[in-house]
């Protein structure tokens, strides 16, 4: 071997050596390989060519919806046909967005604008105007309406009449579409007479509030109240008729009224006519979301000041009780030092948005990259995912949060990471939502399974920001920095607010003022949010290892399954014991001063174990209280009861104390009990109803129960191996009504399988309590006392009784 020769052999070992230690990093970090790369600059070749992959995204979606579906509201893009309301079996509450008024073309309108695509607009605009009517007795949800028919139908207008001024073109259209919007708005209007001036959450398009199925209607979301000013302020300012405007401003102040005056937070769900609430769980996420978002937009698009005063006062108060560092967690508004849930849910993706265009860039950077490392971790962001990342609720329906978030990430910043992170969401939809007819919801991302749903939000605001992202300034027609972005994506010119008085000021926050990083050079506008995630990059455990150096581990973080996490208690002096099956995971913790390695770190200990101990407290304490027992005799004469772990759910009456429904199971035919009827209804009266979870909403099969005279309803779940034991369980949550009288538990699929084979296996009907966990306990421990005094009794000598 010559000297060469063997230098270069030498050097290929070591690049060998280099490579395999490379690949071992590589396997090591699979979950965040993107984010710990250093963020690649995207060439404007690769940007257009994204641009022109959304714009095809478009058009696959938009033709598959208008050459199967229209003038249905929706596609269905596994059946590829429409959804007509009425008509396509009911999924229950969930139709209540359907008008039969062709909402996917109305609400996708101003994104032909923004594509370019002028011949198409001037299409459809004539399709709506001649064929979408509000004439229907059909109870609508008052906020979807709203925010995707009134706000779709006036973007278009607005955008049709500066079509004309500035492209030349439309010059047929005489303001038809602001007539319709102004009709809509009319026919929502009945919803708005109340007592608190906080509209009711459906009315019916044709007789208002007359139609008896809204007799009972008391309940309303925070976000559906508080998401209507800006659609009604721009509806009175473009028709000249102020009642929209009025109807909303009084529906807002309400609402402000009703925060919590100590935490300054809002609940969730409240009624109508008392101002009570009904449920005061605070977060940003489902129930509140746009409320928060229409305050501050309110402010940007009207210029009134008392807006963004409130927005600050809720914005604060969000980030001093539910911001827990990158996370957002719901707190209870009244007692917001206990969070409320251990989960976030997907809706939530908007906030690091709201949080750029309130000039908040920091913990907006945070949140965003926490959650992009969920989805790196599941595919999709799920419907919602528990604070150590695991999936609560495993639907995607493909919603436009996260990816409006990083749109407007990328506008304030500049950062390429953006444009790397809306690659990557665009080739997932591709890879994993698009079918031939369209683009398909995600039942589950466990198991990427589809969903015969394509909501109308894909086209007018999922692929509508990929577009804008990828697009610059000169690709558009429109200049978008003159115009708010609805929450349903549609576009309100800044010219609305006239009248208003436009004085502009930042909220001060000392460190990240958006205006220091323009002034300064080299923009630190870029710098800045690789700086912020930087640290957040192995935010998610199970990808590469956490270093607990400088930051405490706390015990909200804590993963047992983490050994970074182990050996960082260890050194805290912490010893862990398991208790029990280990299968299950229980540990049990001890803290020494003597055993942790630097007094210091023992004092992190001691904090590390009071947190534990609060937080077990409150997790027992709400999880005992609310966990539900599906409970049988060991045999059919036998005495010994089992009880299964089952859930609760927020719509149907609370089973306590020794109160308990009992009654022969019987499964649903069909399974899935979403159709207008059931098979075996009449042998359902008097009986616990199974059904299959999937296809329409809990409220829905639980109505359908309740109809047919069932006794209670058992939902399954539909996802195979899952587990109460491993996972945790929730509440089904419902639609704000309260007309379901009987109650209704869920199961996980392992627990369900368990009363699945005693019903197989027996000869009679399995007959079953629905009760509370902490009964059944109670009650076998009374049992059990029983039989001892009856044992210890029957063991005395004669001579002592
Ligand atoms: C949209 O209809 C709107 O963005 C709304 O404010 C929240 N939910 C959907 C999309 O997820």
């Amino acid at each position: 071997m010559s000297t060469t020769s063997s230098e270069s052999f030498v050097r290929g070992q070591r690049l060998m050596l280099i490579f395999l230690v490379a690949m071992c990093i590589v396997v090591a970090c699979v979950l965040s390989t993107e984010t710990t790369m250093p963020t690649q600059n995207m060439s404007n070749k690769e940007r257009a060519e994204l641009r022109e992959e959304a714009r095809d995204m478009f058009y696959h979606a938009y033709n598959a919806y208008m050459q199967n579906a229209y003038p249905a509201d929706e596609l269905m893009p596994l059946s590829c046909k429409g959804r007509y309301r009425g008509v396509t079996p009911s999924r229950g509450d969930m139709d209540d967005i359907l008008g039969n008024f062709s909402m996917t073309l109305v609400d996708t309108l101003d994104t032909l604008v923004l594509l370019g695509d002028f011949t198409e607009f001037d299409h459809a605009v004539k399709l709506v105007i001649r064929e979408v009517q509000f004439d229907s007795d059909i109870i609508v949800s008052v906020f979807e309406t709203n925010i995707r028919m009134v706000g779709g139908l006036l973007s278009a207008h607005i955008l049709a009449e500066y079509l004309q001024k500035h492209a030349d073109t439309m010059h047929w259209y005489k303001g038809e579409l602001l007539e319709m919007s102004r009709e809509l708005g009319y026919r929502l209007l009945p919803a708005f007479n109340t007592s608190t001036g906080i509209p009711h959450a459906r009315v019916n398009l044709r007789l208002g509030m007359k139609d008896p199925m809204l007799k009972k209607s008391r309940e309303t979301c925070t976000a559906c109240a508080g998401t209507i000013l800006l659609e009604f302020a721009a509806l009175s300012r473009l028709t000249g008729d102020p009642i929209f405007e009025v109807r909303a401003h009084a529906a807002m102040d309400a609402l402000w009224k009703l925060r919590h005056r100590g935490s300054d937070l809002m609940g969730t769900v409240l009624n109508v006519h008392s101002g009570d609430w009904v449920r005061r769980d605070s977060g940003v996420g489902a129930g509140i979301d746009s409320y928060y978002e229409y305050l501050f937009k309110s402010y940007v698009l009207l210029g009134d000041d008392k807006y963004l005063a409130r927005f600050n006062r809720h914005y604060n108060a969000v980030m001093k009780y539910v911001s827990e560092g990158p996370m957002l967690l719901d707190v209870l508004m009244h007692r917001p030092h206990a969070k409320s849930k251990n989960f976030m849910d997907s809706l939530l993706a908007f906030w690091p948005g709201l949080q750029v265009l309130s000039g908040d860039l920091k913990p907006a950077v945070q949140t965003h990259e926490m959650l992009y490392q969920v989805m790196q971790m599941h595919t999709f962001i799920p419907e919602a995912f528990t604070v150590d990342f695991q999936i609560h609720w495993g639907q995607h329906p493909l919603r436009p949060e996260f990816i409006e978030s990083t749109y407007f990430l990328y506008r304030a910043t500049g950062d390429h990471h953006y444009l790397q992170v809306g690659k990557k969401a665009l080739k997932t939809l591709q890879q994993h939502a698009k079918v031939s007819c369209g683009y398909a919801a995600v039942n589950d991302v466990r198991t990427g399974k589809h969903e015969d749903r394509m909501d109308s939000f894909v086209l007018s605001e999922t692929i509508k920001y990929l577009f804008l992202l990828f697009s610059d300034p000169q690709d558009l027609i429109i200049n978008v920095d003159e115009f708010v972005f609805t929450t349903e994506a549609h576009l309100l010119p800044l010219s609305i607010a006239q009248l208003g008085n436009a004085t502009f000021s930042f909220r001060q926050t000392d460190e990240h003022n958006v205006l220091d990083f323009m002034r300064t050079c080299p923009s630190s506008n870029r710098l800045f949010p690789e700086k912020v995630r930087k640290p957040l990059r192995n935010f998610i455990t199970g990808s590469c290892p956490r270093t607990t150096a400088g930051k405490r581990l706390s015990a909200l973080d804590f993963q047992a399954s983490n050994a970074d996490h182990l050996r960082a208690v260890y050194d805290m002096g912490i010893t862990m014991v398991s208790v029990g099956d280990r299968s299950q995971g229980k540990v049990r913790l001890f803290h020494s001063f003597y055993n942790a390695k630097s007094h210091e770190e023992g004092e992190m200990g001691l904090q590390f174990m009071q947190e534990m101990l609060e937080l077990t407290k409150m997790q027992s304490i709400n999880q005992l209280a609310q966990l539900q027992a599906v409970a049988y005799a060991t045999d059919e004469n036998s005495q010994d009861w089992i009880a299964l772990m089952a859930g609760p759910s927020h719509f149907s009456p609370e089973l306590t104390g020794d109160q308990f429904v009992e009654g022969d199971v019987i499964l649903a035919k069909p399974l899935r009990a979403c159709d207008e009827s059931l098979e075996n209804a009449e042998e359902a009266k008097g009986k616990v109803l199974v059904a299959e979870r999937g296809d329409c909403t809990f409220v829905s099969k639980a109505r359908l129960a309740q109809k047919v005279g069932a006794a209670a309803l058992i939902v399954c779940d539909n996802v195979p191996g899952s587990s109460g034991e491993t996972q945790p369980m929730f509440a089904m949550s419902g639609d704000g009504k309260d007309d379901v009288l009987i109650p209704v538990v869920f199961m996980y699929s392992m627990e369900f399988g368990k009363l699945s084979a005693v019903m197989q296996r027996r000869k009679q009907p399995l007959r079953v309590r629905v009760m509370q966990m902490v009964e059944f306990k109670r009650w076998q421990l009374a049992k059990e006392q029983r039989q001892n005094q009856t044992a210890s009794v029957a063991q005395k000598p004669e001579k002592e009784l």
